[in-house]
């Protein structure tokens, strides 16, 4: 089964409210970062709890252990279930996030390729599978891979195994829901359903994810 997770990056808790309202029936999760909690602050993942899905903190944390330590633990004492960090910043700053992840019984997601066409400056092939390696021996509970490039989730497959694939990039992007959906464990939606008409419509068409 893939999930699907919804990526509410809208500005204000208002609208985080209405817009999780509306489509917490199809979703599996909710993502949310910086545009939201610089708009409403942190306490809005007290709000969201009443939907009662995971709740995940896109902060994609990337400072030295002690910084990462102390963001994490602020993140898990705001009643989130997961931490999305980076992984270019080596062993030990992904160990700090996972580290406070598992202790407060959540858990911690590592970027290895983004979805935008910008990230091969970088992160694309070799480096990419550099962080799947490392979010593997840091016991990390999965990674971030392009929903843009299934060839690329393919390749970061056999790097991690059984761990968890959440894959942004379907819909606004580009990426395919159905190509993608077999190769992944969670598909991240955002505005494909927060700007659509019918935001319950769309995530009811995304949540067929599901079956495929
Ligand atoms: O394009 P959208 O609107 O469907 O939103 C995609 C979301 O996934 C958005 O929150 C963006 O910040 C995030 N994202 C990417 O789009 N590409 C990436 O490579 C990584 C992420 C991301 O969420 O990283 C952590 C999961």
């Amino acid at each position: 089964m893939t999930e699907l997770m919804l990526a509410l990056d809208v500005l204000t808790r208002a609208e985080a409210m209405d817009i999780a309202e509306k489509t917490y029936p199809y979703i599996d999760a909710i993502k949310i970062g910086y545009p939201l909690v610089l708009g409403s602050g942190l306490s809005v993942a007290r709000d969201l709890a009443e939907f009662d899905l995971p709740l995940i903190a896109d902060f994609k944390v990337a400072d030295i252990p002690n910084t990462n330590r102390l963001i994490a633990e602020h993140v898990f004492e705001a009643g989130f279930s997961g931490i999305i960090t980076q992984g270019f910043t080596g062993r030990d700053s992904v160990s700090a996030c996972v580290d406070v992840a598992h202790n407060a019984g959540g858990k911690c997601y590592v970027v290895t390729e983004m979805s935008h066409p910008g990230a091969l400056d970088f992160m694309g092939e070799g480096v990419a599978e550099r962080l799947a390696e490392l979010a593997v021996e840091c016991n990390a509970d999965g990674i971030i891979a392009p929903a843009t490039r299934p060839e690329r989730v393919k390749a970061l497959r056999q790097i991690i195994g059984s761990k968890k694939i959440l894959s942004p990039g379907v819909g606004a992007q580009g990426g395919s829901a159905e190509e993608i959906a077999p190769l992944i464990d969670s598909m991240i939606v955002g505005r494909s359903i927060y700007n659509s008409e019918d935001p319950a419509k769309a995530a009811q068409s995304y949540s067929c994810v599901r079956d495929l």
